[in-house]
């Protein structure tokens, strides 16, 4: 039986052409500034967001992280979305980590943050009781939004209350490139008004490990100590780069046949009794839906047995996500084996 993976793009493996990359790459020491692949990667990355410099990382948790503690002081505060990656699954690392305080904005169904909201949730500094707000983060694509896609007006809106009150702007932009791809535009115009940005090799474009936080000049080279600081200097860390290049290279434009397959699979799925999604709301490679009156736990289980694996966001709520190697016949093949399993869970 073929295992189904739909869990996350995060199971994606090397192509062969990033594996070659890798053995061949060129290194040196990258603590010394001397990985020529490092360098080369963080070159391109800077150049396709449209930022003066960028900085290889570990994960996406760490071009978070990194970003959080380069904007924020001990004390301080960053507005995050109340759907955020950074708010749900990053173990807490900036009160932990940073001693910073987030305070949520409500996220809308796609991913949105309200600017008039967030003008009123900025502190003000004057106050002595009033910690100072520092940051304002948003997520590109918007992960617990059902991958949903903000525009570069979005971006820009909220970026212009947060610029106006002196906060700074940070994009987790994890699945930036899906983003670029739904709204028919480049990375570079999604995050022109954002200060730093942060996005990953390792999800849709497949490489096997590291994302890239942008930025001036001058952020990044404090982000660099933050790095550092971490454990998160790397040393011949271009056997890894030389696959992000290859990722940056081959496998952007090849994103919209994940978000065909998801598309295909949300059209499928909403054609399942039992099943609560709008196929319509799908614009990328995240595909999320309510089982009515379900154990989704247990339903998640049995779709185990049957050799499909998907993830829960929440009470209710599964979550199947596409990626390269899932095909169209894998997508019918899983709705199939979902059928069968709704129809044991909840008989009509
Ligand atoms: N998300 C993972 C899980 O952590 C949920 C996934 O499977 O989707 N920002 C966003 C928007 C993300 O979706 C993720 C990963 C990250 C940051 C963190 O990236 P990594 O896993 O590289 O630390």
């Amino acid at each position: 039986m073929r295992v189904i993976d739909l869990r996350s793009d995060t199971v994606t493996l090397p192509t062969p052409e990033m594996r070659r990359a890798m053995a061949e790459a060129e290194v040196g020491d990258d603590v010394y500034g001397e990985d020529p692949t490092v360098n080369a990667l963080e070159r391109r990355a800077a150049e396709l967001m449209g930022k003066e410099a960028a900085l290889f990382v570990a994960s996406g948790t760490m071009a978070n992280l990194t970003a959080l503690l380069t904007h924020c002081q001990r004390g301080d505060e960053a507005i995050v979305g109340s759907q955020a990656h950074i708010l749900h699954y990053e173990v807490a690392g900036a009160a932990g980590l940073g001693g910073i305080q987030l305070r949520t904005a409500h996220n809308d169904a796609r991913g949105r943050l309200n600017p008039d909201e967030v003008a009123e949730l900025i502190r003000d500094a004057r106050d002595v009781h009033e910690p100072r707000t520092a940051l304002v983060c948003l997520e590109n694509t918007h992960n617990r939004c059902g991958g949903a896609a903000l525009s570069a007006q979005d971006t820009d809106a909220v970026a212009e209350v947060a610029h106006a009150a002196g906060c700074a702007v940070h994009i987790d932009g994890a699945r930036i490139f899906n983003a670029a791809i739904a709204r028919g535009t480049s990375a570079r115009e999604l995050v022109r008004s954002a200060d730093s940005v942060g996005f990953c090799l390792s999800k849709g474009l497949a490489a096997p490990v590291g994302s890239l936080l942008c930025g001036n000049a001058e952020f990044i080279a404090r982000a660099r100590k933050v790095r550092k600081m971490l454990g998160g200097g790397m040393r011949q860390a271009g056997v890894l780069a030389a696959a992000g290049l290859v990722a940056l290279d081959t496998m952007i434009d090849r994103l919209t046949e994940d978000h065909r397959t998801a598309k295909r699979l949300a059209t499928g799925l909403a054609r399942i009794s039992g099943i609560e999604i709008d196929p319509a709301a799908v614009e990328t490679n995240i595909v999320i839906f309510s089982v009515r009156g379900g154990d989704v736990p247990a339903m998640l289980q049995r779709l185990k047995t049957l050799g499909v694996l998907a993830g829960s966001p929440g009470p209710g709520r599964v979550r199947m996500v596409t990626h390269w190697g899932i095909t169209e016949a894998d997508i019918d093949e899983a709705l199939a084996r979902v059928e069968h399993v709704m129809r044991v869970a909840v008989p009509s």
